[in-house]
């Protein structure tokens, strides 16, 4: 199977990234993590994204906060799909690493992902893998029915909790 790129702008994002990591190991997919800024070593930033598909990477996840141009700065150095997570992380609550990671300009595409979003950056890192993985899209059914189970049993207990 291919890997998971799990890049961090700082390791002070990495409270979020430990959520896409969890998940990505639930699904036994295997990830790489980095440290690398789109501003503070570009470079090398640039040089992991060029080599990430011959390096055996299937999509790449990027988490930044504030002026998060990492997603972007990826994007523009592979054809690999891109997932961005802005995280939360200034005065401005994540709107800022938000609007930077979303709005990207056409031909360069991140898939973002709410802020904070780091299960879901490695679920859809996963719904991406099993395009060609029948074993890993097995997976990912069971636990949407799992999930929905959850919820029901708490449906069916809500009207006693209420009264407690
Ligand atoms: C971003 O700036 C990082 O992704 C992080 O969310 C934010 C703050 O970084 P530190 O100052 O904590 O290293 O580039």
């Amino acid at each position: 199977m291919k890997k998971v790129a799990i890049i961090m702008g700082s390791d002070s994002d990495l409270p979020i990234l430990k959520k896409t990591a969890a998940t990505l190991k639930s699904f036994e997919i295997p990830y790489e993590t980095h440290v690398y800024s789109a501003h503070r070593t570009p470079e090398e930033a640039k040089a992991f994204a060029q080599s990430a598909k011959k390096n055996g990477f299937g999509v790449i996840i990027c988490a930044a906060g504030m002026a998060a141009h990492l997603a972007g700065a990826f994007a523009a150095n592979t054809t690999l799909p891109v997932i961005g997570i802005p995280c939360r992380s200034s005065n401005l609550d994540g709107l800022d690493a938000l609007l930077s990671t979303v709005m990207m300009p056409s031909g360069i595409p991140v898939a973002t992902v709410a802020i904070d979003g780091g299960a879901n950056a490695a679920l859809l890192a996963a719904e991406i893998l099993a395009l060609g993985d029948d074993e890993l899209s097995r997976k990912l059914d069971e636990k949407r029915v799992k999930d929905a189970a959850a919820v029901l049993k708490k449906d069916s207990e809500i009207a006693l909790r209420i009264e407690e």
